[in-house]
């Protein structure tokens, strides 16, 4: 297949690259570098110093004997998609190429309108050029679990049967989210939905819950890694625990801990996205699988960690509006039932990922894990 990853070169392109490559796919990676960027304005760094993206391209073709090439460009900018598109043919694009950070997406007005003007423009050019070059191509878009929010009733995959005044149908599963960049992601679900009602697009959207780890089988055979983040702006929760849990400073637990979410290794990652890339939407087809493997609070995760390295937990002040007393049961049996074998949280993956982190404490630096940025 002929495979294009818009935002190849983060954290989930660079592992779903390295996956598709070595499968034996035609991939071709775009990405703007923005989140570079972003994170030298906010000041924080990766675990590792971020080796030029072209050189890693570069390796990565002399290990799998590939031809994997990088376009560095802004999807946003008019023109530019149609043209990749134009030339590569992609049978799949698989768009991660969005700006990714809850907290950067409340700092301010500014943050707040940047990140829905570039995840939805980003969204409505990728459906212009497929419906203009070729609406056959099967779109994946990562998507969030955090879309839904935490309603009072259980989570259904994307769609909800509805009864109303002695009718049915079958209607978009209410969002309620608690950030602005998970509405920015809501926005990107519903141009979506529209492009597949109006247009005829085929488009899988992935409600992902947060990602922790490292390790796929080709990050472990090449030894090119993703960006691994653990600041309180980019580093999502239980990576940001590993990093906290090799200086033995108190993890950070924002407010009780009570709060519940959906998570998902970075292994899963790739499979699930490898079963959707099989697994396509037909013609007007909005699907929407949830992709995680465990539900667990917050707390939960914090224990399981202080259990497996002594280190420390501190309940801080939560710096987001969320609640931390909820319902919540979501489901996830399209990935399962189409043959995800989960990954599970356990106290051998946890030693195991506090080893790769240890190696690279070198790179850590504390002032970047406090969260200075607040939901008021
Ligand atoms: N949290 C802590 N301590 C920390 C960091 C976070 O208690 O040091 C808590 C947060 O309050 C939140 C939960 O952990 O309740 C998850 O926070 P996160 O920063 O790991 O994830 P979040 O910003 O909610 O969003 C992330 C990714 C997003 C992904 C989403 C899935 O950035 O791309 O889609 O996780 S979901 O959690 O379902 O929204």
């Amino acid at each position: 297949m002929n495979i294009l990853i818009l935002g190849a070169t983060g954290y989930l392109g660079w592992v779903t690259l390295l996956h598709f490559t070595a499968q034996g796919h035609n991939v071709l990676g775009v990405d703007s570098k923005l989140k570079q960027i972003m994170m030298v304005k906010e000041g924080v760094t990766a675990l590792e110093i971020e080796q030029d993206p072209f050189d890693k391209i570069q390796a990565v073709n002399r290990f799998y004997g590939s031809d994997v090439k990088l376009i560095e460009n802004d999807i946003c900018t008019q023109g530019i998609l149609k043209e990749i598109v134009t030339d590569f043919k992609p049978d799949t694009i698989i768009d991660f190429a969005e700006q990714p950070s809850a907290p950067l997406s409340m700092k301010n007005e500014h943050n707040a309108i940047g990140t829905i003007a570039n995840n939805l423009v980003g969204t409505l050019r990728l459906i212009y050029a497929v419906k203009e070059i070729n609406p056959d191509i099967h779109i994946i878009k990562l998507g969030t679990m955090g879309e839904y929010g935490t309603p009072n009733i259980d989570i259904e995959e994307g769609w909800l049967d509805v009864k109303h005044n002695g009718r049915t149908d079958r209607m978009l599963f209410p969002k309620s989210p608690h950030s602005i960049y998970h509405l920015s992601k809501v926005n990107d679900s519903d141009a979506l939905a529209f492009a597949c009602r109006v247009w005829g697009l085929k488009v899988t959207d992935l409600n992902q819950g947060f990602v922790y780890g490292m390790c796929t089988p080709e990050t472990e055979a090449t030894n090119l890694y993703p960006r691994f983040c653990y600041d309180s702006v980019f580093g999502t929760v239980l990576n940001r625990f590993l990093v906290q849990a090799e200086l033995y400073y108190p993890l950070t637990i924002y407010g009780t801990g009570g709060q519940k979410r959906p998570m998902i290794n970075i292994n899963d990652v790739v499979k699930c996205i490898q079963i959707s890339c099989e697994n396509p939407a037909s013609a007007g087809e909005f699907k929407v699988f949830n992709q995680f493997t465990e539900v667990k609070s917050i707390s939960d995760i914090a224990n399981l960690i202080e259990r497996v390295t002594s280190c420390p937990i501190e309940n801080i002040v939560n710096p987001r509006i969320e609640s931390e007393i909820h319902h919540y049961n979501p489901s996830n049996k399209s990935l399962l039932d189409l043959g995800l074998e989960p990954t599970i949280l356990s106290e051998n993956e946890i030693q195991k990922m506090t080893e790769w982190v240890s190696v690279r404490s070198s790179f850590i630096d504390k002032n970047i894990i406090k969260p200075q940025i607040t939901w008021e």
